[in-house]
């Protein structure tokens, strides 16, 4: 598959004021169309490899050819990484809702610690990178990647995540970080974390974000 830059789901100025319109415009039309070429460009001799989505291509890292691997991982991952973070921006957005409220809240002790920590993350995170919220092995963590990594690469999936590369907040923040990462705590798609987290959930066996359930028969039972 040729790979293409998804549409913006909003307008480049609906975040405003907490990400302006000019920085949207650039990091969508100029950086992450960057990735995605550079991606194509490097799969150019890999008519196997351009069969699969970039998700399966960073779920089977591992098992790429070598000399395809770093611009997978990079390219790849940042045509990823930008896909996704763009869908967990919103508008207008509010609280937490739905099972992820409840679940934060317990696993952080509120949901205003689960933002220390997060926040904590994006601004320990040294150079370009991401600071994430995950499941790993059915487990919430709060974590970080270098560069471009995806959080697939490690297996763990990603619910939320926050650009902290320069190019995502610097025209209008410049080197302050902590008040761009606090503005983004303004514009997440909370209805979109649920709706991840909710999925993913059902796809593994969750030790942490559930009660134990004897035996998940239940679950097939058709609904009507
Ligand atoms: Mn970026």
């Amino acid at each position: 598959m040729v790979h293409t830059l998804p549409q913006l789901p909003y307008e480049y100025n609906a975040l405003e004021p907490f990400i302006d319109e000019q920085t949207m415009r650039i990091h969508h039309t100029k950086h992450h169309q960057a990735y995605v070429d550079k991606l194509n460009s490097a799969l150019q001799n890999f008519p196997d490899l351009q069969k699969k989505s970039v998700e399966e291509l960073l779920t089977n890292f591992k098992s790429l050819p070598k000399d395809v691997q770093t611009a997978v991982q990079n390219h790849g991952g940042g045509h990823l990484n930008h896909s996704f973070f763009w869908q967990l921006l919103k508008k207008d957005a509010g609280q937490p809702v739905g099972e992820i409220a409840d679940v934060l809240n317990k696993k952080f002790k509120g949901f205003e610690r689960f933002k220390e920590k997060f926040s904590a993350e994006a601004l320990a995170r040294f150079g370009s990178g991401w600071a994430w919220l995950v499941l790993d092995d059915g487990k919430l963590k709060i974590t970080s990647t270098k560069n471009q990594d995806s959080p697939l690469i490690k297996g763990q999936t990603p619910l939320l995540g926050i650009d902290v590369w320069e190019h995502a907040y610097y025209l209008k923040y410049q080197n302050r970080r902590a008040e761009y990462v606090a503005a983004f705590f303004n514009v997440i798609n909370w209805g979109k974390v649920n709706e991840l987290f909710v999925k993913a959930k059902a796809q593994m066996p969750v030790a942490e974000v559930s009660e134990p359930v004897p035996q998940q028969v239940s679950e097939v039972q058709p609904s009507a």
